[in-house]
């Protein structure tokens, strides 16, 4: 007896000191985009197609990264109504109750839109009978998920790019401006709890378009229109984050609504490389960090789990690659950076790619003559050894450069991106390596180029 009591106690303790072994440390950072999200307050979802769920690897991604789901394509219209007065909600309710179990948020998308909308709704020419039409199907499919939908696209994509002018659509034409306020005054009747967006793409950074909208929403919010939030789309294009994101988020924000990223994704011209694949996770990190500087900016959502489902080159062939997992759902340094601008991962980690934490960079002119310069940049590693690194320049207009030392150079345009050559890619803890360049400049523009390294 007393021995197998020993025994007992013995693989207890055993056991005991493996979970400590294991367990990791009280402070480690979130590890997950969702769990990174939530400790800032934040929500961060994904879209999510029925047709893939069977896919294990979709679903567990899904599952263990985003705590809000938004249906690809199950909830618009010419899915949910199809032939007037004859509603469909299988593949909907599939991704609602899947949501559920697994206590993520669900964006409904979308009730109004000029898309995927069926011909007979196009068809019809009396302002009285497509205002009832429209305001049946919002009662009637707001009213089919209410209390389960956090947010709802309510009207998507009413203005048209570049004037700001509503959007060419059969609501428009038929029934006129007011549509977009019919729309919410029926989506709060039929779902009291849902909040209520306005939801388009090309207003992530200030232009005629989000002004159009910005001023709709002044208008909603003077007259007491139900609008709780605006949904900037974010289809992005890889190195064209607008600067001015954050503040026209603001602008927005300081109307009384929130905001919301709802379709996040970034293009590039495939195949993806490693540069590209550095600039883009830059991206992600400025469009996370813009988000977390408005306090109002409270969800985040990719559209789309892996680069092999993306709409993105379907629509737009040669390019793809826009989000945060590759075809076989390897994290993409987009991924690490979206994950760390959260407070999430691990900064230090050499292995991250992408990572910006790893090494820093700095330049200085180390020459100069009337038409040209030579510069020096200086990459060091933080406080853990790195494998490699990569630097990338923003040459100011007109400059060229026209050799480089130590270091390998392509170049795109204005963008040159530097790899190591073979004896200074590893560096130690702390320790640097320099590369050198030659720079004609014509007209003696001396001015520094931008410099950004990351790890590998
Ligand atoms: O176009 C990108 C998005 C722009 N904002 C509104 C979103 O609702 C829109 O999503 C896309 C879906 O990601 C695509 O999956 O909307 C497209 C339609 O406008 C969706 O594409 C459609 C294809 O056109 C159909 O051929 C296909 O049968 O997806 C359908 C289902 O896979």
């Amino acid at each position: 007896m007393r021995r197998v009591l020993t025994a007992v106690l013995g693989a207890g303790a055993l056991l005991l000191a493996m979970l400590v072994a294991v367990a990791p440390p009280a402070s480690a950072a979130p590890g997950t985009l969702k769990e990174a999200a939530a400790a800032k307050g934040r929500v961060f979802g994904a879209a999510a197609a029925q047709g893939h769920m069977g896919e294990s690897a979709y679903a567990s991604t899904l599952d263990r990264e985003f705590n809000q789901l938004t249906p690809e394509n199950e909830m618009k219209w010419d899915t949910t109504e199809p032939s007037r007065n004859s509603f469909n909600y299988g593949a909907a309710d599939q991704l609602v109750s899947h949501a559920q179990a697994q206590g993520m948020k669900i964006r409904g998308h979308t009730l109004v839109w000029h898309s995927q909308l069926p011909g007979w709704v196009g068809g019809i020419s009396s302002r009285d009978e497509l205002l009832s039409v429209m305001r049946n199907h919002i009662s009637n499919e707001a009213g089919h998920f209410a209390g389960k939908i956090a947010y709802w696209d309510v009207v998507n994509e009413a203005f048209q790019d570049g004037s700001g002018a509503r959007r060419d659509s059969v609501f428009q034409r038929v029934i006129g401006d007011g549509y977009i306020e019919e729309a919410f005054r029926a989506a709060r009747a039929a779902d009291p709890t849902a909040k209520l967006c306005y939801n388009d793409y090309n207003i992530d950074g200030q232009n005629a378009k989000s002004n159009a909208v910005y001023t709709m929403v002044q208008d909603f919010k003077r007259r007491g229109v139900p609008i709780d939030c605006v949904g900037l789309q974010a289809h992005l294009i890889l190195g064209n984050v607008p600067s001015d994101m954050q503040a026209n988020m603001q602008r927005l924000a300081n109307l009384g609504v929130d905001v919301h990223i709802t379709e996040l994704d970034i293009r590039m011209n495939t195949p993806a490389d490693g540069s590209k694949l550095a600039t883009q996770a830059n991206d992600y990190r400025k469009v996370v960090s813009a988000c977390l500087a408005v306090s109002r900016c409270t969800v985040m959502t990719v559209w789309g789990i892996t680069d092999k489902y993306s709409w993105v080159p379907d629509t737009f062939p040669g390019e793809g690659a826009a989000l945060l997992f590759d075809d076989n759902y390897n994290k993409k340094p987009a991924y690490t950076a979206a994950l760390e601008a959260l407070g999430g991962g691990d900064p230090g980690d050499p292995g991250d790619p992408g990572d910006p934490g790893a090494v820093t960079c700095a330049y200085t002119r180390t020459a100069q003559w009337s038409n040209g310069f030579n510069g020096q940049v200086t990459v060091t590693a933080g406080s853990s050894a790195v494998g490699s690194w990569t630097a990338v320049m923003t040459m100011g207009s007109g400059q060229q450069i026209t050799a480089l030392w130590n270091g390998t150079p392509s170049t795109n345009g204005s963008v040159v991106t530097v790899k190591p050559v073979s004896w200074n890619a590893r560096l130690a803890a702390g320790a640097s390596a320099s590369f050198g360049f030659t720079v004609n400049a014509p007209g003696g523009n001396a001015t520094a180029p931008s410099v950004t390294c990351g790890s590998p």
